[in-house]
């Protein structure tokens, strides 16, 4: 049985008046604006074709004409006028032949990788509806009627869930199901919050619109996520099917490495999530250390038989100055973000960026700045009152510390007032 759920996610956009996202910034510009101006001037389905199926191929010559014959029938079967399309970048062991004999369309990508296939069979796709999948026969592609379904009823994108649906034995390996793809998965609805069961299913639906307004962007297979993160990040509403995972068909071993591709996966969620990667470990060690100094300020704390004194006030500058390099660099992340577009700033980022200006950025660094100079000058004028003797450090190296730490931030402070204030500029002229 299907379950289906639909997963709105909280800043949905009006996908007619949404400005197309672009992550990967400038340098993926020119190609990715050719590619969308040829897929939005090529009419949506010349043959009245409302789904294609789109499988990636790499050498699935054992497989290839099984999947495509079991979509195909698929399609026939229920009367949805459909193509079927396989997505080649360089099969060696006829699986060309053996696709166009199964009366698929073959396209021909230059670029290598599991991503760029993909992207190359949507962008040559003729169907309202794009449906993509394995061509290694362990997906369920007599099933596709639920993917359309939901597409019918108005769902951007539709992931299949595998864990509802059932995995045979032996369809996936226990590292995969047990550690890869529920940590992986998990990450995402952290970072993105997906709300989806199953982030790297093979098998899933998009709508022509959608996949127009993701801007897709990763050539391998870190795509599996850049599909959802994006969606999420577009405000596409999402659902998920239950579909079901076999053995697959072939006798030699997956495209697929596990530590390499689950590597390019998290690599992709971490350049995304600036909050995540520099801000929240940022503001955990600056509190951490900031703690240190206030409770060690006075005297030393003993906690049983240790006592916490200057090392540890000078860990917690230690501390206190790296997690505001984090805390100031993620904020960066986030102006470049929300300029190109990619996810909408939280509140208190809203806040951050109104209360914050180049003037009102230097003075308060430049407060900072004073105040630990003053620090410092107070130790140099005790040293020079003992005529720049010996210092008794139990007693000068605190604010000695906190001075050398003031300094930091201050200079911190203004350095990255500066540099808000480029990326503001250059925000603007683009
Ligand atoms: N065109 C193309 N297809 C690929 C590439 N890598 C994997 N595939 C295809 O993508 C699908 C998934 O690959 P597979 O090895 O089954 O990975 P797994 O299912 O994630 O273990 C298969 O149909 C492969 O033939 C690639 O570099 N180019
Ligand atoms: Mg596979």
């Amino acid at each position: 049985m299907t379950q289906a759920g639909t997963i709105s996610s909280p800043n949905r956009l009006d996908l007619d008046s949404a400005p197309a996202t672009d992550v990967l910034g400038a340098a993926a510009h020119s190609r990715g604006e050719a590619d969308l101006a040829a897929a939005l001037t090529r009419p949506t389905g010349p043959a009245g074709i409302e789904v294609s199926v789109v499988m990636p191929c790499l050498n699935e010559a054992e497989t290839l004409e099984t999947c495509i014959r079991k979509a195909t029938q698929c399609l026939e079967r229920n009367g949805v006028r459909g193509e079927v399309i396989v997505a080649d970048n360089g099969s060696t062991d006829g699986s060309i032949e053996i696709a166009r004999r199964a009366g698929a369309r073959v396209v021909h990508v230059a670029e290598k990788g599991y991503g760029m296939a993909l992207m190359k069979g949507f962008e040559a796709a003729h169907g309202k509806y794009l449906i993509m999948g394995d061509a290694d026969d362990s997906y369920d592609f007599e099933n596709l009627m639920p993917f359309i379904e939901r597409m019918r009823a108005g769902d951007d994108v539709v992931m299949g869930n595998r864990f509802r649906g059932g995995i045979q034995p032996g369809a996936m390996p226990w590292h995969h199901r047990y550690i890869g793809n529920p940590v992986l998965t998990g990450v995402l609805n952290l970072f993105f919050r997906s709300g989806i069961g199953d982030a790297h299913c093979g098998l899933r639906g998009l709508t022509r619109r959608a996949f127009q307004t993701m801007r897709l962007r990763t050539s391998g297979m870190e795509f599996a996520s850049e599909m959802v993160v994006k969606a999420v990040m577009c405000g596409l509403r999402m659902s998920e099917v239950s579909t079901t995972l076999k053995p697959d068909g072939r006798s030699r071993p997956p495209h697929l490495r596990s530590f390499r591709d689950g590597w390019r996966h998290l690599r992709f969620m971490m350049l995304l999530a600036p909050d995540w990667l520099l801000m929240f470990p940022g503001l955990v060690m600056a509190t951490l250390g900031a703690t240190l100094f206030a409770v060690l300020w006075q005297r030393p704390v003993s906690i049983g038989r240790a006592t916490l004194d200057i090392h540890s006030i000078m860990l917690g500058a230690l501390l206190v100055t790296v997690g505001y390099q984090g805390l100031t660099m993620g904020f960066a992340a986030r102006i470049y973000a929300v300029q190109h577009g990619i996810g909408r700033a939280s509140r208190a980022l809203q806040f951050g960026f109104r209360l914050l200006n180049l003037e009102r950025g230097l003075l308060a660094g430049g407060g900072v700045l004073a105040a630990g100079v003053v620090l410092i000058g107070l130790v140099v004028g005790l040293w020079a009152a003992g005529s720049f003797g010996p210092l008794d450090t139990g007693y000068t190296l605190r604010p000695l510390t906190a001075g050398m730490t003031l300094v930091t931030l201050g200079v911190q402070t203004i350095l990255m007032s500066f540099f808000y204030s480029m990326l503001g500029l250059c925000g603007r002229q683009s």
